[in-house]
C-alpha cells in the first residue's frame, strides 16, 4: 500500500508536515487506516460468527491497524523524516474503555485472531459512553471517575442500521456504531459491532463522579459497564443492558440471515452465536421469542434450531460471579423473555426430572449458566484445569447430561498487540535470530537451539533493557516516580481480587522490607508493580489498595530500605499501561489461590515477553509450566485439590495461620500505630482483621512458601546467564498461546465456519 504523508498533509491541513502536531497528526493516521478500512470486503462465508460480549477491551487501535495494514515502517520512516515520532503521536490516541479486564481483552484478542485468520465474524456488544470508571488516587485510596473517552475518539463509525427494543411497559430506539477490525496482514476485514442506546443522555452523569440515576432507563442505558460486583441499585439496570444488547443482537443475526438467504428455518447454517460468559445469554429466549412472535415458528422448532446455533464460554467457578437473576426482575423487564424462561425451565424439567442442581429457575432465580447449557450446543471452560474444574465438580450434574457438549479451548493472547506492537526491541532479535515467519505462524520454538548462544542470550537481555527504559519513561511522566536503572522489576497487573491474592504480594512486601532493616541488602534493588482497578461495591479490594499505596509511601520515605526496595502502584492500569509494563518485566507474579483463576491471560503475556512465572499451579499457569519444564518456572502453594478438599470440609482457619509468630509479625505490621497513622485506619483495621480471622482465600496457608520461592527467584536472578536461558526458553514456548490457535480450535470443534 502507498502512502505519502507529505502530500496529505498538504492536501488536509495546506501545511507541510513537519508543522502538524502530534494530535493532528494522530487524527490523519486515524483517518487514513479508516478510509483505507472502508473500502476493504467483509470476511465472506455461507455461516457467519457472531461473538456476544458485554465488552470488549480494545485498547488503542492506531499502532495495531497500521501494523496489520503493512504501513507501520513506512510511516514511522516518513515522519521522521519530517521530525515526528511515531511513539510519541500514538500517545494521543485514548483508549476505549469497553471492558473490566481479562474477559473483555480476550474478546479483543479473539477479533483480531478471527480477523487475521480470515474467518467471518463479528464482534456485537454495547458502546458504553464512559466504560469501565476511570481510578485515580487521591489520599492513597482509589477514587472512582467517568472516563471520558467516547468524546474523544475517532474509530466508530454510525451504521444506519437501528431497532426497537420491547421492554415491560415501553420500548427503546437503539442505533449501532462500527469499528472495522483488520487482521495481519489481510485484505478483507470483519467488524466490532456496538449497540447504542438513541436516546441516551450523558449529562445524567456528573462531571467528576460515576453515581447517576439508575432508573432513567431510557436515558441511562448504555452510560456505564459495571464494575463486576455491580451493586443491588445496578442490577436491574444491568438486566436492562444485558436484554438491551442481545435484542439488538438477535434482530440482526436474524435480519442478516434473511439477507443472506436463510428462510430461518436454516438459521444455523447461517449463523453461530458465541456467548462470552452469561451477560449475553438471555440471547437464546430473544431469538425464540422473534422466531415464534414475528416469524410465526411453532415454539418446539424455534427450541430446537436455536439449540443447534448457541455456544457459551464459561470463564469463572466463584459462585458470586455466576448471573442469577430475580425471576421478578426479568419479568420487569421483558414478561415475554420471563415467560419463555420459565417455559424452557419446564420443557427441561419434563426431560430430565426435577433436579434442582440443573433447574433453570430455583428459588425464584434464574441461573443463566444452566439456561446457556441446557439450550446450548456447545460449554467450554478457557484453561485446562479450570475445563476439568467445571467437568468434575462446578457443573458435573451437566456433564453427566451432556458429555459431548464440554470441551476444553485454553486462551490465547495476540501476538500483533503482545509482542509486535508492544516490545519492538524483542520482535527484531527474533526477527534476527529464528526469522519472520513467526510474525505469522507464532512458532518460536526456533529460538530453543540458541539457549546456549552467548551473543543471543546478551541481545535477549538488550532487548529488556530497552523495554525497561520505556516503561521507566512511563512511570516517570505518568507518576513522577524514578526506577532505578538496574532494578529487578517484578509485576502483578491484574483486577484487584481477594482471590488473585494480591494481599499476599503485599505481605511479601513487608517481609522484605523488615528483613532489609534487619541489614540483608539485595544485590540488585527491586522494583515490585501492581496494577488493577478494584470494584466501587467491593471494600476488601479497595482495603487492599490502600495498603498498597501506604507501603509504597511508606517504604519510599524510608532512607535505609527505600534504595533498595521500592512499591509502584500504577494509576488507571488499563492495556496501554500494560503495554509498557509488561515488555519490562523480569517476574511476571500468578499468585492466584489455586482453582480460582480460570485461566489467567497476563500470565501468557509475560511469558511472551520472557518474564519469568512465579506462580501457584492455577488456570493456565499449570499449562505454562508443563510446556518450559522445571527449572524454568517457579511454583509453590497448595494444590487445587487439596483447596477444594479445605472448603468442602471446612478445614481452613486462617487465625491458626496467623498465630504463627512469623506470619502475625507480618499481618499485625498492618495495624501498627505509626503505620496506621499515616493512612486510613479504618480500612487497614478491616484489612487485618479479614485476613487474621477469615482470609478467605487462604493467603496465610501460602504465604511461607511464596515468600521462599521469591527469595529463590530473586537469588537465582543473580546468575545472569542460566537467567536468561530461562527467560529464553519461556519465549521459545509460548506459541501454544497465540489467540490463532485458540481460534483454530474454536473454529474446528465449535463454530465450522
Ligand atoms: C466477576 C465477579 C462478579 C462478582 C464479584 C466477583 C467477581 C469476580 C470475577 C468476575 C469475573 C468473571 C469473568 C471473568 O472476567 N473471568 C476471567 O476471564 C478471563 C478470560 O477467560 C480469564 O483469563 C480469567 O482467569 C477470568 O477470571
Amino acid at each position: 500500500m502507498k502512502i505519502d504523508l507529505e502530500a496529505r498533509s498538504q492536501e488536509k491541513f495546506g501545511r507541510p508536515l513537519a508543522e502538524l502536531d502530534n494530535p493532528t497528526i494522530c487524527t490523519m493516521l486515524e483517518d487514513l487506516v479508516r478510509e483505507h478500512a472502508a473500502v476493504m470486503p467483509l470476511n465472506d462465508g455461507k455461516r457467519r460468527l457472531y461473538y456476544l460480549s458485554a465488552e470488549f477491551l480494545i485498547g488503542r487501535l492506531l499502532t495495531n491497524n497500521l501494523l496489520e495494514l503493512g504501513i507501520y515502517d513506512d510511516v514511522k520512516s516518513q515522519l521522521a523524516a519530517a521530525g515526528h515520532d511515531l511513539g510519541a503521536v500514538e500517545e494521543c490516541e485514548v483508549e476505549p474503555s469497553l471492558g473490566n479486564g481479562g474477559l473483555g481483552r480476550l474478546a479483543a484478542c479473539f477479533l483480531d485472531s478471527i480477523a487475521t485468520l480470515g474467518l467471518p465474524g463479528d464482534g456485537i456488544g454495547l458502546n458504553w459512553h464512559y466504560g469501565l470508571f476511570h481510578q485515580k488516587f487521591i489520599d492513597l485510596q482509589q477514587a472512582a471517575e467517568p472516563d471520558t473517552w467516547l468524546d474523544r475518539q475517532d474509530w466508530l463509525v454510525k451504521d444506519e442500521k437501528f431497532y426497537t427494543v420491547q421492554f415491560g411497559g415501553f420500548s427503546v430506539k437503539s442505533c449501532l456504531y462500527d469499528i472495522d477490525v483488520l487482521g495481519y496482514q489481510r485484505t478483507t476485514k470483519n467488524r466490532l459491532r456496538l449497540f447504542d442506546l438513541e436516546s441516551v443522555d450523558d449529562s445524567l452523569v456528573p462531571p467528576n463522579s460515576i453515581d447517576f440515576d439508575k432508573t432513567a432507563i431510557k436515558k441511562n442505558l448504555t452510560l456505564f459497564l459495571y464494575p463486576d460486583d455491580s451493586d443491588d441499585a445496578g442490577r436491574l439496570l444491568r438486566v436492562y443492558q444485558e436484554y438491551f444488547m442481545v435484542s439488538n443482537a438477535a434482530q440482526l443475526i436474524i435480519d442478516e440471515a434473511q439477507e443472506r438467504g436463510s428462510n430461518l428455518h436454516d438459521l444455523p447454517d447461517y449463523a453461530v452465536v458465541h456467548i462470552n460468559d452469561t451477560h449475553p445469554s438471555m440471547v437464546i429466549p430473544e431469538l425464540i421469542r422473534l422466531l415464534v412472535d414475528e416469524h410465526s415458528f411453532d415454539f418446539d422448532e424455534a427450541v430446537s434450531i436455536v439449540k443447534n446455533m448457541v455456544a457459551y464460554t464459561n470463564h469463572t467457578i466463584l459462585a458470586e460471579a455466576l448471573e442469577k437473576w430475580p425471576l421478578k426482575s426479568l419479568q420487569t423487564v421483558s414478561p415475554r423473555i420471563a415467560e419463555i424462561i420459565e417455559k424452557l425451565d419446564e420443557l427441561e424439567k419434563k426431560e430430565y426430572g426435577d433436579n434442582p442442581d440443573v433447574a433453570i429457575i430455583r428459588d425464584g432465580a434464574v441461573h443463566m449458566a444452566h439456561m446457556a447449557i441446557h439450550y446450548g450446543f456447545s460449554i467450554n471452560g478457557v484453561a485446562a484445569l479450570h475445563t476439568k474444574i467445571l467437568e468434575d465438580t462446578e457443573l458435573h450434574p451437566f456433564y453427566e447430561m451432556y458429555p459431548e457438549k464440554f470441551s476444553n479451548k485454553t486462551n490465547g493472547i495476540t501476538f500483533r498487540r503482545w509482542i509486535m506492537d508492544c516490545n519492538p526491541a524483542l520482535s527484531s532479535v527474533l526477527d534476527d535470530v529464528i526469522g519472520t515467519d513467526w510474525r505469522t505462524t507464532c512458532d518460536l520454538t526456533g529460538l530453543m537451539a540458541y539457549k546456549d548462544d552467548d551473543s543471543v542470550l546478551q541481545r535477549l537481555d538488550d532487548a529488556k533493557d530497552k523495554a525497561k527504559i520505556s516503561m521507566r519513561d512511563f512511570i516517570w511522566k505518568n507518576q513522577g516516580v524514578h526506577i532505578p536503572e538496574d532494578a529487578i522489576i517484578d509485576v502483578q497487573v491484574k483486577r484487584i481480587h481477594e482471590y488473585k491474592r494480591q494481599q499476599m504480594l503485599a505481605l511479601y512486601i513487608i517481609w522484605k522490607y523488615l528483613d532489609i532493616k534487619n541489614g540483608n541488602i539485595p544485590p540488585h534493588p527491586i522494583t515490585i508493580i501492581f496494577g488493577g482497578k478494584a470494584a466501587p461495591a467491593y471494600t476488601i479490594a479497595q482495603d487492599i489498595i490502600h495498603l498498597i499505596l501506604m507501603l509504597s509511601r511508606w517504604i519510599a520515605a524510608d532512607p535505609v530500605v527505600s534504595p533498595h526496595l521500592q512499591v509502584i502502584m500504577i494509576e488507571n492500569y488499563n492495556v496501554s499501561a500494560a503495554e509498557r509494563v509488561i515488555p519490562a518485566a523480569d517476574i511476571s507474579e500468578q499468585i492466584s489461590l489455586a482453582s480460582k483463576e480460570a485461566s489467567g491471560t497476563s500470565n501468557m503475556k509475560f511469558m511472551l515477553n520472557g518474564a519469568v512465572t512465579l506462580c501457584t499451579l492455577d488456570g493456565a499457569n499449570v499449562e505454562i509450566a508443563d510446556l518450559v519444564g522445571d527449572g524454568n518456572i517457579y511454583t509453590f502453594g497448595t494444590s487445587s485439590k487439596e483447596v477444594e478438599h479445605l472448603y468442602a470440609e471446612n478445614a481452613y482457619h486462617a487465625h491458626d495461620y496467623y498465630e504463627k509468630p512469623g506470619i502475625k509479625l507480618l499481618v499485625d505490621f498492618i495495624t501498627n500505630p505509626s503505620f496506621m497513622a499515616l493512612g486510613n485506619a479504618g480500612r487497614l483495621q478491616r484489612l487485618h482483621d479479614d485476613m487474621a480471622n477469615k482470609d478467605w482465600f487462604m493467603a496465610l496457608l501460602d504465604i511461607e512458601e511464596y515468600i521462599q520461592k521469591k527469595e529463590l527467584v530473586l537469588r537465582d536472578f543473580e546468575d545472569r546467564e542460566s537467567w536468561l536461558k530461562k527467560s529464553l526458553v519461556n519465549i521459545a514456548q509460548a506459541g501454544d498461546f497465540s489467540s490463532d490457535r485458540t481460534i483454530r480450535q474454536y473454529n474446528k470443534d465449535i463454530w465450522h465456519l
